[in-house]
Protein backbone atom coordinates (compact mmCIF):
# COMPACT_ATOMS: atom_id res chain seq x y z
CA UNK A 1 0.00 0.00 0.00
CA UNK A 2 1.13 3.61 -1.27
CA UNK A 3 1.81 5.54 2.04
CA UNK A 4 0.75 8.45 -0.14
CA UNK A 5 -2.13 7.84 -2.16
CA UNK A 6 -4.06 9.37 -4.55
CA UNK A 7 -7.16 9.27 -7.18
CA UNK A 8 -8.78 11.72 -9.54
CA UNK A 9 -11.97 11.31 -10.92
CA UNK A 10 -14.25 13.82 -13.70
CA UNK A 11 -14.53 14.01 -17.33
CA UNK A 12 -12.99 16.62 -19.61
CA UNK A 13 -16.60 18.25 -20.46
CA UNK A 14 -18.08 17.36 -16.76
CA UNK A 15 -18.81 19.47 -14.18
CA UNK A 16 -15.41 18.96 -13.00
CA UNK A 17 -12.07 17.14 -11.77
CA UNK A 18 -11.84 15.91 -8.41
CA UNK A 19 -9.00 14.65 -6.67
CA UNK A 20 -8.42 13.15 -3.29
CA UNK A 21 -4.85 12.88 -1.90
CA UNK A 22 -4.38 10.79 0.94
CA UNK A 23 -1.38 10.16 3.28
CA UNK A 24 0.31 14.45 3.74
CA UNK A 25 1.57 15.13 7.33
CA UNK A 26 -0.36 17.63 9.12
CA UNK A 27 0.96 21.25 9.57
CA UNK A 28 2.23 21.76 5.81
CA UNK A 29 1.15 25.58 5.04
CA UNK A 30 -1.06 24.86 1.92
CA UNK A 31 -2.98 27.34 0.07
CA UNK A 32 -4.87 27.30 -3.48
CA UNK A 33 -2.86 30.01 -4.63
CA UNK A 34 -0.06 27.33 -4.74
CA UNK A 35 -1.89 24.86 -6.63
CA UNK A 36 -2.82 27.64 -8.69
CA UNK A 37 0.99 28.19 -10.12
CA UNK A 38 1.05 25.13 -11.18
CA UNK A 39 -2.29 24.37 -13.19
CA UNK A 40 -1.13 28.31 -14.76
CA UNK A 41 2.45 26.52 -15.68
CA UNK A 42 0.33 23.54 -17.37
CA UNK A 43 -1.86 25.43 -19.31
CA UNK A 44 0.70 27.97 -20.89
CA UNK A 45 2.93 26.56 -24.14
CA UNK A 46 3.03 26.63 -27.85
CA UNK A 47 1.00 24.80 -29.62
CA UNK A 48 -2.22 24.47 -27.57
CA UNK A 49 -5.95 24.35 -28.60
CA UNK A 50 -9.14 26.27 -28.58
CA UNK A 51 -10.10 24.48 -25.37
CA UNK A 52 -7.64 26.80 -23.25
CA UNK A 53 -8.78 30.16 -24.12
CA UNK A 54 -11.76 28.50 -22.20
CA UNK A 55 -10.14 27.45 -19.19
CA UNK A 56 -8.34 29.52 -16.62
CA UNK A 57 -7.84 26.60 -14.02
CA UNK A 58 -8.44 27.11 -10.28
CA UNK A 59 -8.52 24.18 -7.73
CA UNK A 60 -10.49 24.58 -4.53
CA UNK A 61 -9.40 23.01 -2.01
CA UNK A 62 -12.25 20.99 -0.34
CA UNK A 63 -11.16 19.27 2.50
CA UNK A 64 -7.69 18.41 4.23
CA UNK A 65 -6.69 22.30 5.25
CA UNK A 66 -7.63 24.45 7.91
CA UNK A 67 -6.08 28.22 8.31
CA UNK A 68 -3.62 27.37 5.61
CA UNK A 69 -2.24 23.99 7.15
CA UNK A 70 -3.11 20.70 6.21
CA UNK A 71 -4.57 18.41 9.77
CA UNK A 72 -3.48 15.30 8.44
CA UNK A 73 -6.85 14.51 6.70
CA UNK A 74 -7.22 13.75 3.10
CA UNK A 75 -7.36 16.42 1.15
CA UNK A 76 -9.46 17.08 -1.71
CA UNK A 77 -9.61 19.59 -4.46
CA UNK A 78 -12.07 20.31 -7.34
CA UNK A 79 -11.44 21.84 -10.87
CA UNK A 80 -14.08 23.43 -12.56
CA UNK A 81 -14.92 22.55 -16.26
CA UNK A 82 -15.91 26.18 -17.56
CA UNK A 83 -16.72 24.41 -20.72
CA UNK A 84 -19.28 22.27 -18.92
CA UNK A 85 -22.00 25.07 -19.50
CA UNK A 86 -21.57 24.16 -23.25
CA UNK A 87 -22.62 20.84 -22.69
CA UNK A 88 -24.85 20.34 -19.40
CA UNK A 89 -27.23 18.61 -21.62
CA UNK A 90 -25.08 16.34 -23.62
CA UNK A 91 -23.00 15.66 -20.20
CA UNK A 92 -25.74 15.59 -17.69
CA UNK A 93 -25.90 12.67 -15.40
CA UNK A 94 -29.99 12.97 -15.40
CA UNK A 95 -31.50 9.95 -17.56
CA UNK A 96 -33.67 12.84 -18.76
CA UNK A 97 -31.03 14.38 -20.82
CA UNK A 98 -30.27 10.79 -22.61
CA UNK A 99 -29.66 11.28 -26.46
CA UNK A 100 -29.54 15.21 -25.98
CA UNK A 101 -26.55 14.64 -28.31
CA UNK A 102 -25.85 12.35 -31.10
CA UNK A 103 -23.60 9.34 -30.12
CA UNK A 104 -19.71 9.10 -31.29
CA UNK A 105 -19.69 6.27 -33.47
CA UNK A 106 -16.02 7.04 -35.73
CA UNK A 107 -13.03 5.27 -33.33
CA UNK A 108 -9.81 7.89 -34.30
CA UNK A 109 -7.34 5.79 -34.51
CA UNK A 110 -4.36 6.52 -31.90
CA UNK A 111 -7.23 7.55 -28.94
CA UNK A 112 -8.54 4.97 -26.56
CA UNK A 113 -11.66 5.41 -28.33
CA UNK A 114 -11.99 1.80 -30.26
CA UNK A 115 -10.47 -0.27 -27.65
CA UNK A 116 -12.50 1.16 -24.89
CA UNK A 117 -15.95 0.65 -26.29
CA UNK A 118 -15.40 -2.95 -26.77
CA UNK A 119 -13.86 -2.42 -23.55
CA UNK A 120 -16.93 -1.40 -21.38
CA UNK A 121 -19.81 -2.23 -24.11
CA UNK A 122 -20.44 1.13 -25.08
CA UNK A 123 -21.58 2.35 -28.68
CA UNK A 124 -21.35 5.83 -28.20
CA UNK A 125 -17.63 6.47 -27.86
CA UNK A 126 -18.24 9.43 -25.87
CA UNK A 127 -18.34 7.51 -22.81
CA UNK A 128 -14.60 6.58 -23.27
CA UNK A 129 -13.06 9.55 -25.00
CA UNK A 130 -14.26 12.17 -21.79
CA UNK A 131 -11.97 10.10 -19.49
CA UNK A 132 -9.19 9.27 -21.61
CA UNK A 133 -9.00 12.55 -22.82
CA UNK A 134 -5.48 14.65 -21.11
CA UNK A 135 -8.03 17.08 -19.37
CA UNK A 136 -7.41 14.56 -16.75
CA UNK A 137 -4.20 15.85 -16.13
CA UNK A 138 -4.97 19.47 -15.03
CA UNK A 139 -5.98 17.38 -11.69
CA UNK A 140 -3.02 15.41 -11.65
CA UNK A 141 -1.20 18.56 -11.46
CA UNK A 142 -2.71 20.20 -8.63
CA UNK A 143 -2.32 17.09 -6.07
CA UNK A 144 1.62 17.19 -7.46
CA UNK A 145 1.67 20.95 -6.50
CA UNK A 146 0.55 19.96 -2.78
CA UNK A 147 3.38 17.03 -3.37
CA UNK A 148 5.84 19.94 -4.34
CA UNK A 149 4.95 22.13 -1.31
CA UNK A 150 5.70 18.54 0.92
CA UNK A 151 9.03 18.34 -1.11
CA UNK A 152 10.08 21.62 -1.05
CA UNK A 153 9.99 22.08 2.99
CA UNK A 154 12.49 19.06 2.95
CA UNK A 155 14.65 21.03 0.29
CA UNK A 156 13.45 19.13 -2.55
CA UNK A 157 12.73 20.77 -6.11
CA UNK A 158 10.96 19.45 -9.24
CA UNK A 159 11.90 21.13 -12.61
CA UNK A 160 11.60 19.72 -15.99
CA UNK A 161 12.40 21.20 -19.73
CA UNK A 162 11.82 20.41 -23.33
CA UNK A 163 14.70 18.37 -25.70
CA UNK A 164 13.01 17.43 -28.31
CA UNK A 165 9.93 18.67 -30.20
CA UNK A 166 9.06 16.68 -33.08
CA UNK A 167 12.32 16.48 -35.53
CA UNK A 168 14.15 19.32 -33.41
CA UNK A 169 16.49 18.28 -30.78
CA UNK A 170 18.39 20.14 -28.82
CA UNK A 171 21.60 18.95 -28.27
CA UNK A 172 23.36 21.03 -25.61
CA UNK A 173 21.70 18.87 -22.57
CA UNK A 174 23.48 15.63 -21.53
CA UNK A 175 22.46 14.17 -18.29
CA UNK A 176 22.93 16.58 -15.92
CA UNK A 177 25.06 15.74 -12.52
CA UNK A 178 25.15 19.51 -11.04
CA UNK A 179 22.06 20.65 -9.36
CA UNK A 180 23.20 24.46 -9.60
CA UNK A 181 23.22 23.51 -12.99
CA UNK A 182 19.66 21.75 -13.42
CA UNK A 183 18.06 24.61 -11.52
CA UNK A 184 19.76 27.38 -14.06
CA UNK A 185 18.33 24.90 -16.93
CA UNK A 186 15.09 25.08 -15.07
CA UNK A 187 14.74 29.25 -15.10
CA UNK A 188 15.53 29.31 -18.49
CA UNK A 189 12.85 26.67 -19.66
CA UNK A 190 10.47 28.42 -17.57
CA UNK A 191 10.34 31.68 -19.84
CA UNK A 192 10.44 29.66 -23.14
CA UNK A 193 6.94 28.62 -24.87
CA UNK A 194 8.07 25.33 -25.10
CA UNK A 195 9.61 24.76 -22.48
CA UNK A 196 13.57 24.51 -24.19
CA UNK A 197 16.06 26.16 -22.42
CA UNK A 198 18.07 26.64 -25.53
CA UNK A 199 17.01 29.28 -26.84
CA UNK A 200 18.16 28.47 -30.65
CA UNK A 201 16.34 25.21 -30.72
CA UNK A 202 13.58 26.87 -28.62
CA UNK A 203 12.74 29.13 -32.18
CA UNK A 204 13.06 25.71 -34.38
CA UNK A 205 10.98 24.11 -32.00
CA UNK A 206 7.59 26.53 -32.44
CA UNK A 207 8.45 26.79 -36.23
CA UNK A 208 8.47 23.45 -36.42
CA UNK A 209 4.75 23.22 -34.55
CA UNK A 210 3.59 25.99 -36.90
CA UNK A 211 4.85 23.97 -39.78
CA UNK A 212 2.45 20.87 -38.42
CA UNK A 213 -0.36 23.46 -37.98
CA UNK A 214 -0.53 24.46 -40.89
CA UNK A 215 -0.56 20.46 -42.40
CA UNK A 216 -2.89 19.90 -40.63
CA UNK A 217 -0.39 17.48 -38.64
CA UNK A 218 0.37 17.30 -34.56
CA UNK A 219 3.56 16.88 -33.04
CA UNK A 220 5.06 14.77 -30.01
CA UNK A 221 8.26 15.38 -27.95
CA UNK A 222 10.67 14.26 -25.49
CA UNK A 223 10.85 16.25 -21.93
CA UNK A 224 13.35 15.72 -18.84
CA UNK A 225 12.10 15.81 -15.57
CA UNK A 226 14.66 16.33 -12.31
CA UNK A 227 14.30 16.30 -8.67
CA UNK A 228 17.05 18.14 -7.02
CA UNK A 229 17.92 17.14 -2.89
CA UNK A 230 16.90 13.76 -2.51
CA UNK A 231 19.53 11.79 -0.56
CA UNK A 232 20.75 8.39 -0.94
CA UNK A 233 18.29 5.30 -0.22
CA UNK A 234 15.32 6.23 -0.83
CA UNK A 235 13.35 3.46 -2.74
CA UNK A 236 14.21 -0.23 -2.45
CA UNK A 237 16.37 -3.00 -4.01
CA UNK A 238 14.30 -5.29 -2.30
CA UNK A 239 11.66 -6.00 -4.23
CA UNK A 240 10.27 -5.63 -7.95
CA UNK A 241 7.34 -3.10 -6.80
CA UNK A 242 9.75 -0.96 -4.31
CA UNK A 243 12.20 0.04 -6.95
CA UNK A 244 12.58 3.94 -7.02
CA UNK A 245 12.88 3.60 -11.12
CA UNK A 246 10.16 1.11 -11.65
CA UNK A 247 7.71 3.49 -9.97
CA UNK A 248 8.58 6.11 -11.49
CA UNK A 249 8.72 5.00 -14.83
CA UNK A 250 5.24 4.03 -14.35
CA UNK A 251 4.14 7.20 -13.16
CA UNK A 252 5.37 9.17 -16.19
CA UNK A 253 3.96 5.75 -18.58
CA UNK A 254 0.25 6.77 -17.40
CA UNK A 255 0.23 10.00 -18.93
CA UNK A 256 -1.51 10.54 -21.21
CA UNK A 257 0.38 9.82 -25.02
CA UNK A 258 3.36 8.92 -23.59
CA UNK A 259 5.15 6.20 -25.04
CA UNK A 260 8.78 5.87 -23.61
CA UNK A 261 10.65 6.66 -20.60
CA UNK A 262 14.17 6.53 -19.72
CA UNK A 263 16.22 6.95 -16.67
CA UNK A 264 19.79 9.11 -16.73
CA UNK A 265 21.38 8.16 -19.97
CA UNK A 266 18.74 5.44 -20.73
CA UNK A 267 18.71 3.73 -24.59
CA UNK A 268 22.12 5.09 -25.12
CA UNK A 269 23.07 3.22 -22.01
CA UNK A 270 22.88 0.11 -23.53
CA UNK A 271 25.22 0.34 -26.68
CA UNK A 272 28.23 1.73 -24.69
CA UNK A 273 30.99 0.00 -23.26
CA UNK A 274 30.42 -0.42 -19.25
CA UNK A 275 33.86 1.14 -18.13
CA UNK A 276 32.27 4.33 -20.34
CA UNK A 277 28.84 4.34 -18.29
CA UNK A 278 29.26 3.61 -14.89
CA UNK A 279 29.57 6.90 -12.48
CA UNK A 280 32.38 6.17 -9.98
CA UNK A 281 32.47 6.88 -6.73
CA UNK A 282 34.75 9.46 -4.58
CA UNK A 283 34.15 10.72 -1.31
CA UNK A 284 35.48 14.01 0.10
CA UNK A 285 35.80 14.56 4.04
CA UNK A 286 34.56 17.72 4.02
CA UNK A 287 34.41 18.66 8.18
CA UNK A 288 32.25 16.26 9.76
CA UNK A 289 29.32 17.76 11.53
CA UNK A 290 29.49 19.65 14.06
CA UNK A 291 26.90 22.39 13.16
CA UNK A 292 23.54 21.28 15.46
CA UNK A 293 21.90 24.49 13.61
CA UNK A 294 22.73 23.54 9.62
CA UNK A 295 19.11 23.36 8.03
CA UNK A 296 18.50 20.16 6.04
CA UNK A 297 19.34 21.63 2.95
CA UNK A 298 22.89 22.95 4.48
CA UNK A 299 23.26 19.00 5.74
CA UNK A 300 23.01 17.90 2.35
CA UNK A 301 24.98 19.75 0.21
CA UNK A 302 28.44 18.39 1.94
CA UNK A 303 29.88 16.33 0.02
CA UNK A 304 30.94 13.20 1.47
CA UNK A 305 30.51 10.12 -1.07
CA UNK A 306 29.87 11.97 -4.27
CA UNK A 307 29.67 11.12 -8.23
CA UNK A 308 31.33 13.06 -11.32
CA UNK A 309 28.76 12.27 -13.60
CA UNK A 310 24.96 11.05 -13.32
CA UNK A 311 24.63 8.48 -16.32
CA UNK A 312 22.21 6.38 -13.98
CA UNK A 313 20.17 9.38 -13.67
CA UNK A 314 20.28 9.28 -9.49
CA UNK A 315 19.14 6.33 -9.23
CA UNK A 316 21.29 2.39 -8.58
CA UNK A 317 19.50 -0.70 -7.90
CA UNK A 318 15.98 0.85 -7.52
CA UNK A 319 16.96 3.27 -4.97
CA UNK A 320 18.33 7.12 -5.06
CA UNK A 321 22.15 7.36 -4.98
CA UNK A 322 22.02 10.94 -3.79
CA UNK A 323 22.57 12.36 -7.20
CA UNK A 324 19.95 14.55 -8.87
CA UNK A 325 17.34 12.36 -10.16
CA UNK A 326 16.61 12.54 -13.96
CA UNK A 327 14.24 10.67 -16.01
CA UNK A 328 13.27 11.61 -19.84
CA UNK A 329 9.24 10.99 -21.00
CA UNK A 330 8.82 10.64 -24.65
CA UNK A 331 5.44 11.76 -25.90
CA UNK A 332 3.02 10.52 -29.46
CA UNK A 333 2.13 13.00 -31.69
CA UNK A 334 -1.36 14.50 -30.55
CA UNK A 335 -3.87 11.64 -32.53
CA UNK A 336 -6.48 13.82 -32.96
CA UNK A 337 -5.25 16.28 -36.52
CA UNK A 338 -7.01 18.06 -39.09
CA UNK A 339 -5.41 15.81 -41.78
CA UNK A 340 -7.76 12.61 -42.57
CA UNK A 341 -6.83 9.23 -41.20
CA UNK A 342 -8.51 6.01 -42.11
CA UNK A 343 -11.02 4.58 -39.45
CA UNK A 344 -14.37 2.26 -39.53
CA UNK A 345 -17.51 3.39 -38.36
CA UNK A 346 -18.58 0.93 -34.97
CA UNK A 347 -21.80 0.92 -36.33
CA UNK A 348 -22.09 1.15 -39.86
CA UNK A 349 -18.62 -1.53 -40.70
CA UNK A 350 -17.86 1.42 -43.59
CA UNK A 351 -14.49 2.89 -43.57
CA UNK A 352 -14.77 6.63 -43.27
CA UNK A 353 -11.70 9.41 -42.95
CA UNK A 354 -11.66 10.79 -39.65
CA UNK A 355 -13.04 13.97 -38.92
CA UNK A 356 -11.31 16.88 -37.73
CA UNK A 357 -12.11 17.99 -33.59
CA UNK A 358 -10.89 21.01 -32.27
CA UNK A 359 -7.67 19.84 -30.87
CA UNK A 360 -3.80 21.07 -30.00
CA UNK A 361 -1.00 20.33 -32.14
CA UNK A 362 1.71 19.58 -29.47
CA UNK A 363 1.67 19.05 -26.17
CA UNK A 364 4.74 18.47 -24.99
CA UNK A 365 5.29 21.79 -22.53
CA UNK A 366 2.33 20.61 -20.87
CA UNK A 367 3.07 16.85 -20.37
CA UNK A 368 6.58 18.02 -18.82
CA UNK A 369 4.74 19.75 -16.22
CA UNK A 370 2.49 17.11 -15.71
CA UNK A 371 5.67 14.99 -15.78
CA UNK A 372 6.84 16.74 -12.52
CA UNK A 373 3.43 16.55 -10.61
CA UNK A 374 3.41 12.92 -11.23
CA UNK A 375 7.07 12.40 -10.53
CA UNK A 376 6.71 14.62 -7.24
CA UNK A 377 3.74 12.35 -6.45
CA UNK A 378 6.21 9.73 -6.90
CA UNK A 379 9.09 10.79 -4.72
CA UNK A 380 6.85 12.16 -2.13
CA UNK A 381 5.21 8.50 -1.52
CA UNK A 382 8.49 7.19 -1.25
CA UNK A 383 9.97 10.00 1.20
CA UNK A 384 7.12 9.54 3.46
CA UNK A 385 7.66 5.88 3.38
CA UNK A 386 10.85 6.30 4.54
CA UNK A 387 10.63 8.72 7.33
CA UNK A 388 7.03 8.29 8.26
CA UNK A 389 5.33 11.10 10.54
CA UNK A 390 1.90 12.60 11.20
CA UNK A 391 2.98 15.75 11.14
CA UNK A 392 5.48 17.92 9.26
CA UNK A 393 7.51 18.24 12.65
CA UNK A 394 7.99 14.48 12.67
CA UNK A 395 8.58 14.08 9.27
CA UNK A 396 11.56 17.08 9.53
CA UNK A 397 13.50 15.23 12.62
CA UNK A 398 13.63 12.07 10.88
CA UNK A 399 14.34 13.46 7.22
CA UNK A 400 17.19 15.38 9.42
CA UNK A 401 18.39 12.84 11.45
CA UNK A 402 18.77 10.42 8.44
CA UNK A 403 21.23 13.79 6.59
CA UNK A 404 23.30 13.74 9.37
CA UNK A 405 23.63 10.23 9.57
CA UNK A 406 24.30 9.77 5.59
CA UNK A 407 26.84 12.63 6.07
CA UNK A 408 29.08 10.51 8.54
CA UNK A 409 28.49 6.97 7.05
C1 LIG B 1 -7.98 16.76 -25.35
C2 LIG B 1 -8.62 17.53 -26.29
C3 LIG B 1 -8.79 19.00 -26.12
C4 LIG B 1 -7.69 19.52 -25.21
C5 LIG B 1 -7.79 18.73 -23.91
C6 LIG B 1 -7.33 17.34 -24.16
O1 LIG B 1 -9.98 19.31 -25.47
P1 LIG B 1 -11.35 19.61 -26.26
O2 LIG B 1 -11.76 18.33 -26.89
O3 LIG B 1 -12.31 20.12 -25.23
O4 LIG B 1 -10.96 20.67 -27.26
O5 LIG B 1 -7.78 20.88 -25.02
O6 LIG B 1 -6.99 19.29 -22.94
C7 LIG B 1 -7.59 19.99 -21.93
C8 LIG B 1 -8.85 20.34 -21.89
C9 LIG B 1 -6.66 20.35 -20.87
O7 LIG B 1 -7.07 20.94 -19.88
O8 LIG B 1 -5.47 20.04 -21.04
C10 LIG B 1 -7.91 15.31 -25.51
O9 LIG B 1 -8.63 14.75 -26.34
O10 LIG B 1 -7.09 14.65 -24.81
Amino acid sequence: MASLRFLTAGESHGKALSGVLEGLPANLALSSADIDAELKRRQSGFGRGGRMKIESDHAEILSGVRWGRTIGSPISLRIENRDHKNWAEGMSEDARFSGSIPPVTKPRPGHADLAGAIKYHQHDIRNILERSSARETAMRVALGAVAKRFLSELGIRVGSYVIQIGRVQSSKFKVQSSEEELLEILEKAETSPVRCPDADASGKMMSFIEGAMKEGNSVGGVFEVFVTGVPAGVGSHIQWDRKLDGRLAQALMSIQAIKAVEVGLGFEMSGRAGSEVMDEIFYEDSDKLKDEGSSSRDLLSKKGFYRKTNNAGGIEGGMSNGMPITVRAGMKPIPTLRRPLNSVDMVSKEPFEAAYERSDVCAVPAASVVGEAMTALVIADALIEKFGGDSMEEVLRNFTAYLEYVRNF
